[in-house]
C-alpha cells in the first residue's frame, strides 16, 4: 500500500512528541504577538508561552471554541497581516451563523499536502480520474479536495455539487475512478444511477472519498453494495483547515490522523477532563503548523475514540473512529440520550427501510415527541395504511428495543425525502416555534 509521506506518517513515540512539541512552542510564542483573542485567553488563564513546555503542558491551555470564531467574526482570529491571506473559507453553518477562515500560500500548500495523504491511504493513485461533487464554493470540501487531488497527480473533474444526470454523464464518459462527496450523495447518486440503467459493476469507479457529515456503517455498506467502490470516510472542519485532519486508509480501521500537523485529544465534553485513550468524547484539536488561523485546543464538538499504535497499512499515527455525531445534536427523549446516527443504524437494521430519514421533534404538553419520517424501499411501500402501520410498528419496536427509544415512525413513498449534495439535515426542531 502506498504511503504519500512515509516518514511523517509513520513517526511515533518520542519522535513524534519531540517535533509535536517544538512545533507547537514555536506557534504560541508566534500567536502571542500575533493574535489578540488568543493573548487575552491567556492573559486570562494567568499563563504566558513560556508556561508551556512541550506537548506534556498542553491539558493547561484553555479551550477554543466556535464561539471564538462568531465572537471575532468576520477576520478577527486571523494571526497574519490580511496582505499574507490567499484564500477566505467559511464553515457551512450546520450549527448557526458562519465562521471564516483564511489560508496563507503555505497554508494550502500543507492543506493539499494532507488531502493527498488521505487520499492516497484510501488508494488513490495518479492514473486515477477523480469527480469531486463537493460544492465548489465557500465550503471547504471542493476546493481542499481538489487541490489535493490534483497533487497526488490524478485528473480531476471539478463537477461540484447537484445536476445528478450531468454527474451520471460525467461519471460514464470520463471513466471516472474515484467520487468525492459526502455520503448522503454519494448514496443519491447510487440509486439515481441504478433507476437510470446505470451499470456501476461495469463503470471505473474504484475509490470513494466520503466525508463531511456523519454516516452509520450502513450507510458504507449500502453504497458499497450498489456501485462496487470501496467508500472511506474523512474527516475535517474549516475552522482546524478543512477536509485533510484524518482519513481512512483501504483497511477501514480508523481515521489517520496527521499527528505532525495536529494535536489531537479527547475529552469529557461535560467537564473537559481529557480521557484515555479508547474512551469516547469530544474531539480537541490544536494546529501546529497553520499559519493564518492557528486554532489551540479547539472544541470541536466531534464525538469520537482515538486509538495510538500501528496499523496494517504500514502507518503508525494515531486514529479516530467514526464520529458518531456533534454533542450539541444530541437527543433527549423522555431521558434517554440518543444522537440522529444511532438512530440510523437501527433504522437500516430493519429489512425494507431505505437510508433516508429526518427526525422530527415537537412536543407534545411537557414531553418531547419524536418522530421518525423514514422511507420504505419499493418493494414494501404499499398504499394499504394497515400494512403500512403494522410496518410502522414493527420499526418503532425495532428502536425502543436497540435504542429503549419511543419514537413515531412515519413511512414515507421511496424518493420523497430530499437529497442534496451538502450535508443531510437529519433534524427539525419544531420545539422552539
Ligand atoms: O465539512 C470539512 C470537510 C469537507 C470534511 C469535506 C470532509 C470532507 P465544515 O463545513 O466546517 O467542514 O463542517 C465540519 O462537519 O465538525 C463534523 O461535525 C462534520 N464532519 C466533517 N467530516 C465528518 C466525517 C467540513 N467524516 C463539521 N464524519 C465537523 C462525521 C464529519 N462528521
Amino acid at each position: 500500500m502506498n504511503i504519500w509521506n512515509e516518514p511523517m506518517e509513520t513517526l511515533e513515540g518520542d519522535e513524534l512528541a519531540a517535533l509535536q512539541s517544538e512545533r507547537l512552542d514555536r506557534m504560541l510564542s508566534r500567536i502571542w504577538e500575533a493574535s489578540t483573542p488568543y493573548r487575552k485567553r491567556m492573559e486570562e488563564a494567568g499563563l504566558a508561552p513560556s508556561d508551556v513546555r512541550g506537548i506534556e503542558d498542553l491539558a493547561s491551555l484553555p479551550f477554543t471554541r466556535k464561539q471564538d470564531f462568531k465572537d471575532n467574526y468576520p477576520l478577527g482570529m486571523l494571526a497574519v497581516p490580511i496582505d499574507k491571506v490567499v484564500r477566505l473559507h467559511a464553515s457551512s453553518g450546520t450549527t448557526g451563523s458562519r465562521t471564516m477562515v483564511g489560508y496563507t500560500r503555505a497554508d494550502i500548500d500543507t492543506w493539499a499536502e494532507l488531502v493527498a495523504r488521505f487520499a492516497t491511504a484510501a488508494g488513490v493513485v495518479a492514473s486515477d480520474v477523480a469527480q469531486i461533487s463537493f460544492t465548489y464554493g465557500l465550503f471547504t470540501g471542493g476546493f481542499g479536495l481538489h487541490y489535493g487531488l490534483e497533487k497526488v497527480g490524478a485528473t480531476v473533474v471539478p463537477a461540484s455539487g447537484g445536476n445528478t444526470d450531468l454527474q451520471l454523464t460525467l461519471m460514464r464518459d470520463l471513466k471516472t475512478s474515484v467520487l468525492v462527496a459526502t455520503p448522503t450523495y454519494a448514496l443519491h447518486l447510487a440509486e439515481a444511477g441504478l433507476a437510470r440503467g446505470f451499470d456501476f459493476k461495469e463503470s471505473s469507479l474504484r475509490v470513494g472519498l466520503f466525508g463531511a457529515e456523519p454516516w452509520s456503517e450502513g450507510i458504507r455498506e449500502r453504497i458499497e453494495a450498489a456501485t462496487g467502490m470501496i467508500a472511506t470516510d474523512n474527516y475535517g472542519l474549516s475552522e482546524v483547515v478543512g477536509p485533510g485532519v484524518s482519513g481512512e486508509c483501504e483497511l477501514k480501521r480508523g481515521m489517520h490522523v496527521a499527528d505532525d500537523h495536529f494535536i489531537a485529544e479527547v475529552i469529557d465534553p461535560s467537564t473537559g477532563e481529557l480521557l484515555n485513550e479508547g474512551e469516547q468524547g469530544e474531539l480537541v484539536l490544536t494546529t501546529l503548523t497553520r499559519e493564518a488561523v492557528p486554532v489551540v485546543r479547539f472544541r470541536t464538538g466531534d464525538l469520537t475514540v482515538l486509538e495510538r499504535g500501528p496499523c496494517e497499512c504500514g502507518r503508525r499515527n494515531s486514529r479516530m473512529a467514526k464520529v458518531l455525531g456533534r454533542t450539541d445534536d444530541m437527543l433527549i427523549i423522555r431521558g434517554v440520550n440518543v444522537y440522529p446516527n444511532q438512530v440510523e443504524k437501527a433504522l437500516l437494521e430493519v429489512d425494507g427501510i431505505a437510508p433516508h430519514f429526518q427526525i422530527v421533534l415537537d412536543r407534545a404538553g411537557e414531553l418531547d415527541r419524536l418522530e421518525i419520517q423514514v422511507e420504505a424501499t419499493e418493494g414494501v411501500f404499499s398504499d394499504d395504511t394497515w400494512v403500512m402501520r403494522k410496518f410502522a410498528e414493527k420499526v418503532e419496536g425495532h428502536l425502543k428495543a436497540t435504542l429503549n427509544v419511543r419514537a413515531d415512525v412515519h413511512l414515507v413513498e421511496p424518493n420523497t425525502l430530499e437529497r442534496g449534495a451538502g450535508k443531510a439535515k437529519r433534524i427539525v426542531d419544531r420545539r422552539e416555534v
